[in-house]
């Protein structure tokens, strides 16, 4: 009995010299995070930046306030990318699901983050609703579209022909719907075909990823996927941009880029510009993919998909070399390229695969095959990866010698990103950090999960789980770059709807651009700090094109990513 009073009075002495855990008032941002959070068998790593007297850390359960698990920083690096010295902090041992804090003793408290099996699936579906918010020539009604409703914009049924189109410039043509393609309102084939193959990508690898009555969009409840959907307002805006003898034509755009207004205030006069190899192929590829997608749901519009694009091939075929450069009169985005290999490269591989024609293999062969990823080349080149991904899930159509060597070649390029992954401070695959930076992030990702599929190595998922936490916070500037998930979030994208709207938040679901050393856009207002390092280089900022807009092709490989990790992590 005197040992039991003995116990209880040592526990009760015990417990009250426990210090409690302070109240979160703050987070610290020095501590960088996924700030949506981690799978619960997943890699969990987070950086500490410039604080580096701390040497431990605690994962605390944010609803009963209990330290769960305790850890060492490792030694500090400095990292000259960022400018910082820096710590890293391991709880991949902590598997339990809940929702945390990380707090380190002197600092105080990370960003709070969910430990949890479909952990990224609400950022999935964010993701892919953020388009239905670039929807042009409709209005978005408020129970689809909440506090961002809005009126229609740009009906675009009277579009004049620019003479760059070779048509007659006092005809109209009708070319509505679509996607905007970012924070500007126009609409480029280039990117919206591009981000389209990006797209039917996760739903080929991963189908019924998004099922109906997901997204709360107008079509939801009319038993056909909500992403398919989606998909289909831009593609069938992309079939009315094809001239008759089976050319695309380049864009539709005003001259310059309208002010900072709602879209049914931006009414200057849209052009049908330029016409060309560049716009024609991503178009026949895009088409051809998406016709092995809707085979399933509609035969007559898949049936039209597959003559679309057979007819851009042959105009590609005949026309191999028309370059695009914007008309001197003309000031809008200009997605130009010179190099049409990594075109023909993805086309000829979505239309073997479609049409099983051997001409198109024979193509696809014809040119040497370079796999190495080169950040920045983005709407340029990554196409060719595009072609590459499709032939190797769809291995009974491909031969096998074509598969051993694509797979050979895929499996080197990944382990380059995986290993330069790992020696970036924030986990990142890239060394350079241009216009659209967070692209190329997610662009290698996308490549390292195609790798995976492959030949499932536990280091090629945790990269992709470590690049997708550098999106969502754990980087050089701690935010989460994708507007609406996370704590610390961009809220002056350059979107010209969230800029005028008079909605203190922007727009959801959209991805800001990410660092970008080349600080284009000062005339525009916009104010880097001094110094600034390329991982540092961000600003949120309204004007800031360069750094802080959206764009069609950065939301696209975003959520190929996440579709991704929520089927292979869990
Ligand atoms: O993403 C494009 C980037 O790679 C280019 O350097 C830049 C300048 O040509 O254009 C970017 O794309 C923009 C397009 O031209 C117009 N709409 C907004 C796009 C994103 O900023």
């Amino acid at each position: 009995m005197q040992k039991l009073v003995l116990i209880i009075l040592g526990l009760v002495v015990l417990a009250s010299c426990q210090k409690p855990y302070p109240e979160i008032d703050q987070y610290r941002k020095e501590i960088r995070i996924n700030q949506i959070g981690y799978y619960p068998k997943g890699i969990k790593k987070i950086v500490l930046a410039d604080s580096i007297s701390f040497s431990s850390f605690s994962v605390i359960d944010i609803h009963n306030k209990k330290s769960v698990f305790d850890g060492n920083f490792s030694e500090s690096t400095i990292w000259e990318l960022s400018g910082e010295e820096i710590r890293v902090g391991n709880f991949s041992d902590f598997k339990t699901t809940g929702e945390y804090v990380i707090y380190i003793e002197g600092l105080g408290y990370s960003y709070p983050f969910e430990i949890n099996n479909n952990v990224f699936n609400d950022a999935l579906l964010g993701s892919v609703k953020g388009l239905y918010y670039q929807r042009a020539s409709i209005p978005l009604e408020e129970k689809y579209a909440g506090k961002w409703y809005r009126k229609a914009g740009h009906p675009d049924t009277e579009v004049y022909f620019h003479s760059s189109s070779g048509k007659d410039t006092t005809e109209t043509v009708s070319s509505p719907g679509g996607w905007y393609d970012a924070g500007d309102y126009n609409k480029y084939v280039i990117n919206g075909a591009f981000p389209l193959g990006q797209y039917f990508q996760l739903w080929e690898q991963y189908p019924e990823v998004i099922s109906d009555n997901q997204l709360t969009i107008p079509e939801s409840g009319n038993g056909i996927s909500d992403f398919l959907d989606e998909l289909k307002y831009e593609l069938d805006w992309l079939l009315t941009m094809q001239d008759k003898d089976g050319g695309l034509f380049h864009k539709l755009t005003t001259k310059n880029f309208e002010d900072m207004i709602m879209p049914h205030k931006a009414v200057n006069q849209r052009y049908i510009v330029g016409k060309g190899t560049a716009a024609t192929l991503n178009f026949a590829a895009a088409t051809a993919q998406a016709y092995r997608v809707f085979e399933k749901i509609d035969t007559t519009y898949a049936q039209k998909l597959l003559t679309a694009s057979e007819s851009a091939w042959k105009w590609a075929k005949e026309n191999q070399k028309i370059t695009f450069q914007n008309p001197i009169d003309i000031r809008t985005g200009e997605y130009g390229d010179n190099n049409f290999d990594d075109e023909f490269i993805w086309a000829s591989a979505e239309l073997f695969l479609s049409t099983g024609k051997n001409e198109y293999l024979d193509h696809f062969n014809s040119y040497p095959l370079d796999l190495t990823f080169k950040s920045s080349e983005s709407w340029t080149a990554y196409m060719k990866f595009l072609g590459v991904y499709s032939l190797l899930n769809h291995k009974q159509k491909t031969p096998d010698t074509l598969v051993a060597d694509l797979t050979k070649k895929l499996v080197a390029s990944a382990d380059d990103l995986t290993e330069k992954a790992k020696s970036g401070a924030y986990f990142q695959p890239i060394s350079d950090f241009t216009w659209g930076s967070n692209s190329d992030v997610l662009n290698a990702a996308m490549l390292v999960a195609q790798a995976y599929r492959q030949e499932p190595k536990v280091a090629y998922l945790e990269a992709v789980q470590q690049m997708t936490d550098y999106i969502f916070g754990t980087n050089a500037v701690g935010y989460s770059f994708l507007t609406g998930f996370g704590d610390q979030t961009p809220m002056n994208i350059h979107h010209r709807q969230s800029g005028a709207d008079d909605i203190q938040v922007p727009v959801p679901g959209l991805l800001s651009g990410g660092p970008s050393i080349q600080q284009l856009d000062t005339s525009n207002d916009v104010v880097y700090p001094e110094n600034v390092t390329q991982m540092k280089s961000w600003v949120d900022q309204e004007g800031s094109y360069v750094t802080n807009e959206i764009c069609l092709n950065w939301n696209a490989p975003l959520t190929y990513v996440l579709g991704f990790l929520e089927r292979e992590s869990n």
